[in-house]
């Protein structure tokens, strides 16, 4: 899909965040970028080269001191030219800049405008224009090092060499087509189907690296719940590090939802503590409860937790759907007890801090992390739903292995829908969708 014709208008926007900063920068791109330097500062800066010098206004008032610096098409960012003026990252300075752009010829930029633009112009695919987005939104080293790796076009080579295989799949296939009143030689279907069966084993490895990804991308959410008491809020504090719910020997304490945000091994993890379930009278804590079971219908994982030594389940039924992992705290309480795992059972104590370790080692299980290194890629639901088609596609091609015509049909069809994630195929509405949750100035 990356052609089109070359943007006519030339857009800019502030590209560093809104508020106080050493330097803020005005980024400007399209064909009157230098134009626009020269409005602004006299000169056009040499591609690649710092220039200090003073930014004025149209009417030749100075604004402020700064460096310009310019990339002249297709060597830049969004393959256009491209203006940088970096001023002093004052609000009022930005606005004043900004607006004298503007004045001399520059449009606001939309969002994700410079990265569409950068897509449109084959300077990114379409994976590699939503790594930017994932960088930038990252919640931690690891989901940022996946970005940065589908970002260098890890994830596209990928997904090419999947698309690759097909075409000469398909090239094999759709030239015996041509042929249709000859008898398709028997090797050449024994070819066919092995060749059909490496894509499908390449097809479930990218797959599994994206899902393990997408984990990293958009995290777990793990709910705490169990009868009132038997230190769920204690065990949240643990987890996160930090004082953050309120702890006391009085059953019910905990009445609002709460959640913390933490990282286990560079995932990110929702943890969310509930008020404890049982019948009650109270209000305030019948409403508390409404919400627990609110929260556990969403949850990826469910810690059970169970008081050692008493170990009554609580009153009220745990949806189904879930991972559970039931969690006896408070074996300090009992001397013959041993913190650890066992099965789906995590022995610990929120106030020693024991087990710990083999608890979160549970809920990265639970949540389904393999630690893979650096072989995961951070993806997103849209290319996880296309990675999905295309084996369904291929899982059909497998079964009309004696019907030639069809069998090239699911190739093309799971061949297109691999072409969605790189943005080889893609419908506007999807890039509109795409781009605008981008910040500006990105
Ligand atoms: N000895 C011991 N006491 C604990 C442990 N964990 C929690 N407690 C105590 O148990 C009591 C209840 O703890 P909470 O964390 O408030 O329990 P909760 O499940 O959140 O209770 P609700 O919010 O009322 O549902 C407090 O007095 C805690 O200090 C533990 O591992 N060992
Ligand atoms: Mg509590």
């Amino acid at each position: 899909m990356p052609s089109a014709e070359p943007a006519s208008d030339t857009i800019a926007a502030v590209a560093t965040p809104a508020g106080r900063g050493g330097i803020g920068i005005v980024r400007v791109s399209g064909p009157g970028a230098l134009a626009i330097a020269r409005a602004l500062t006299g000169r056009v800066p040499e591609p690649g080269k710092a220039l200090h010098c003073l930014f004025r206004d149209t009417r030749g008032e100075p604004l402020d001191e700064g460096i310009a610096l310019s990339f002249k098409a297709p060597r830049s960012y969004t393959g256009e030219d491209v203006l940088e003026l970096q001023g002093h990252g004052g609000p009022v300075v930005m606005q004043a800049l900004l607006g004298a752009v503007l004045d001399a010829g520059a449009r606001l930029a939309e969002p994700g405008e410079y990265t569409r633009r950068a897509f449109l112009n084959g300077r990114l695919d379409l994976a590699q224009a939503e790594a930017v987005a994932d960088l930038i939104d990252a919640a931690s080293r690891e989901a940022a090092r996946s970005a940065l790796r589908s970002l260098g076009g890890e994830f596209s080579a990928a997904i090419g060499a999947l698309v690759a295989g097909l075409t000469e799949l398909r090239a094999l296939t759709e030239a015996t087509l041509d042929f249709p009143e000859e008898e398709i030689d028997p090797l050449h279907r024994t070819d066919a189907a092995a060749r059909l069966a490496r894509l499908r084993a390449a097809l479930e490895d990218v797959l599994a690296r994206s899902r393990q990804g997408s984990l990293l991308r958009s995290g777990v959410q793990v709910v705490l719940a169990g009868r009132p008491n038997v230190g769920k809020s204690s065990l949240l504090n643990r987890l996160a590090g930090e004082e953050r719910a309120i702890v006391t020997p009085v059953p019910g304490t905990t009445r609002d939802a709460l959640r913390e945000p933490v990282q286990i091994e560079g995932v990110p993890i929702l943890l969310v503590d509930t008020a404890g379930l049982r019948e009650s009278r109270d209000e305030v804590e019948r409403l508390g409860i409404a919400r627990t079971e609110h929260e556990l219908a969403r949850a990826d994982v469910v810690l059970v937790v169970l008081e050692a030594g008493r170990m009554q389940a609580p009153e009220r039924p745990l949806p189904e759907g879930a991972r559970q992992i039931r969690v006896i705290n408070k074996i300090d309480l009992v001397p013959a007890a041993r913190p650890g795992r066992e099965g789906d059972e995590v022995r610990v104590s929120a106030k020693t801090g024991a087990g710990l370790d083999a608890l979160r080692a549970a809920i990265l299980e639970a949540a389904g992390w393999e630690a893979r290194g650096e072989s995961t890629f951070l993806a997103r639901e849209r290319h996880l739903r296309a990675l999905a088609r295309a084996r369904a596609h291929l899982l059909a091609a497998a079964g009309r292995a004696s019907q030639w015509e069809l069998f090239a049909e699911e190739l093309r069809l799971a061949q297109e829908a691999l072409g969605e994630i790189t943005g080889q195929v893609s419908a506007d509405d999807l890039l509109g969708e795409i781009f605008s949750r981008f910040c500006i100035g990105k």
